[in-house]
């Protein structure tokens, strides 16, 4: 399919290439192919996120449910972007064993992933109370500020790390908005650590990260018409261990010009596209996002090697 130039999609990409530096905006990696690309990525060995967050659930989940119930009869747990809820079953099966009175509330903006969700839990859990709401995370949350129980909203696997430090700062403080009093943010982060260890994370040996990297290349030019010669391009990703941050770029390993749409892009030889962040924190960081968004920190859990926490916020 051939997107009209006023797409979303085509906007924010002709934009990101007029900029200097040149930008393309990775959360337009998530299409059919990058879904199961980053399906992919989770299952390498050098990918420790998911197995180590899905470690942390397994070893804590009994004072996670006390965290989430402490206090009230009933939760609704809101699940931003929910994928296809390998973690969370870990925390749903065991709340569900334990009697807990709880709504999950996935949310996400395909209702594709909502509606696979749904059948697998009614398959493999029939008895939850599942209500999956296609919307906009904010949207979706506004709604809920009328329910009488706690809401509790999980946001996991370090997919805040996808922001920068004025994103996050934002998306913190509006989420903060759309919750009552007493509420609670679930939120994975990524820690700082080895950065040999970080980067192999972003920069697998089977090359799926730059498989998932140069998809949007040819994302662009099957749904842009764009004209991108990906054999033109080395992914390289960097991490910075004082920033804590993980920049993955498409480098133009020549001179040439891209067309897109109806425009085109000069690149320089070894000109670079800054394609990704996956933000890495420390506890100074995480202290200070919480305090700028209005969240008091009340609680976490984290592995035996340190390398990811799931902080408890409140509002
Ligand atoms: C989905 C944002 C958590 O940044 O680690 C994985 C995406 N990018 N490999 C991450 C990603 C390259 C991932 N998050």
């Amino acid at each position: 399919m051939i997107e009209t130039k006023t797409s979303q999609f085509a906007i924010d990409v002709l934009n990101g290439l007029k900029e200097t530096p040149k930008r393309l905006p990775s959360k337009y990696f998530y299409d059919k192919k990058g879904d199961k690309l980053f399906q992919d990525i989770m299952k390498l060995d050098e990918y420790y996120l998911t197995r180590t967050e899905y470690s942390i659930f397994e070893s804590n989940k009994q004072g996670i449910l006390a965290a989430f119930s402490n206090g009230v009869n009933e939760f609704n747990l809101i699940e931003f972007g929910a994928g296809d809820g390998y973690k969370t079953k870990v925390l749903l099966r065991h709340f569900q064993e334990e009697g807990a009175h709880f709504t999950y509330m996935p949310i996400d903006i395909s209702g594709n992933v909502l509606r696979i969700l749904e059948e697998a839990l009614k398959d493999e859990m029939p008895d939850l109370h599942v209500q999956p709401k296609q919307n906009d995370y904010f949207k979706a949350l506004k709604d809920l500020q009328d329910s009488p129980n706690r809401n509790v909203v999980l946001f996991l696997g370090s997919n805040i790390g996808n922001f920068t430090g004025d994103q996050a700062n934002k998306f913190l403080k509006e989420l903060n908005d759309s919750l009552n009093p007493g509420d609670l943010l679930f939120i994975g982060f990524d820690l700082k650590k080895n950065p040999d260890v970080i980067l192999a994370a972003y920069n697998d040996s089977k090359g799926v990260t730059k498989e998932f990297n140069m998809n949007l290349l040819d994302r662009i030019n099957h749904e842009l018409d764009g004209h991108f010669d990906r054999s033109k391009f080395l992914h390289k990703p960097i991490y910075n261990p004082m920033t804590g941050t993980t920049s993955s770029f498409l480098v133009s390993t020549e001179k040439q010009s891209v067309s897109v749409v109806d425009e085109t892009f000069h690149f320089e030889a070894w000109e670079a596209i800054h394609m990704e962040i996956s933000q890495k924190y420390d506890q100074p960081m995480i202290e200070q996002l919480a305090a700028d968004s209005g969240f008091e920190i009340v609680g976490g859990f984290t592995d035996d090697k340190k390398y990811f926490l799931n902080s408890v916020w409140r509002k």
